[in-house]
């Protein structure tokens, strides 16, 4: 089974959107394999973005994400990566059509919901900065 990262960003959290994230992602026939809240620290935010390290918007990057709770997951099913990544939009909500989560929630790249890993490379490495093996349902 593939594997992604989803995190609803403190944003989608503040909005109350998470019961609503998961439930798109459950109909589509994807399943929960993990799931937690936590406030992020800025070492594993760094390191969770540290491939934008550099880019003018890394620090606000950094600041918004450990800003508040958000809610990390592991997303099983088939093509879950690729699934995940069209039923968010692309980052720049602006670009989002309706019916993704971007599209539907959002108005701005810095404030856009929802992260999902872009890889099962990303994926893999993502998921281990959140969850250790025996957290995530096989
Ligand atoms: P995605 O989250 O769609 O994978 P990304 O990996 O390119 O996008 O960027 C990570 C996050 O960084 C993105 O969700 C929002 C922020 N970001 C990206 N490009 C930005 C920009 N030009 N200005 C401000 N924030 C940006
Ligand atoms: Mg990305």
């Amino acid at each position: 089974m593939e594997k992604t990262l989803v995190l609803v960003k403190p944003d989608g959290v503040a909005k109350g959107l998470t019961g609503e994230i998961i439930a798109r992602f459950e109909r589509r026939g994807l399943t929960v394999a993990a799931l937690k809240m936590l406030k992020l620290s800025p070492a594993k935010a760094e390191s969770h973005y540290a491939e934008h390290k550099g880019k003018p918007f890394f620090d606000q990057l950094v600041a918004f994400i450990t800003s508040g709770p958000i809610v990390a997951m592991v997303i099983g099913g088939e093509n879950a990566v690729k699934t995940v990544r069209a039923m968010m939009g692309p980052t720049n909500p602006a670009d989002a059509a309706p019916g993704t989560v971007r599209g539907d929630f959002a108005l701005s790249i810095g404030q856009n919901i929802i992260h999902g890993s872009d890889s099962p490379a990303s994926a893999a490495r993502e998921i281990e900065i959140y969850f250790t093996p025996d957290e995530i349902v096989q």
